[in-house]
């Protein structure tokens, strides 16, 4: 998709040396709401970013009881592709579910 991504930016940072730098890391956070079914939630967890049932379960808990949980750390590429395939599928299934990613 060619909508703003911070890697490209020219300027201040793209000094000699910056290609030897690790490129930035993102973290992908599902947010709780009242009305996502948790079964859902642990689907998307699975299905999209590889959890185990276990894990997938822990991570929703953690969302369900304390508003906000990360699904993982990712670049900004593959972050983006998940953040927009979890809310791409919510929104096919009629959840409000919120994924949103953060720079690290
Ligand atoms: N709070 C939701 C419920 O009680 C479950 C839920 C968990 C929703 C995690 C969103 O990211 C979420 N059905």
């Amino acid at each position: 998709m060619g909508e703003y991504n911070p890697e490209l930016e020219e300027g201040v940072g793209s000094e000699v040396g910056e290609e030897l730098k690790e490129p930035a890391m993102y973290k992908v956070l599902l947010l709780n709401d009242d009305y996502t079914a948790m079964d859902f939630v642990i689907e998307v967890l699975r299905f999209v970013f590889h959890k185990s049932i276990e894990d997938a379960t822990q991570i929703m808990l953690n969302v369900h009881h304390n508003g906000v949980g990360l699904c993982g750390i990712y670049s900004y590429e593959v972050a983006e592709t998940k953040t927009n395939t979890t809310g791409a599928l919510a929104r096919e299934r009629g959840f409000p579910l919120k994924c949103i990613m953060e720079r690290e």
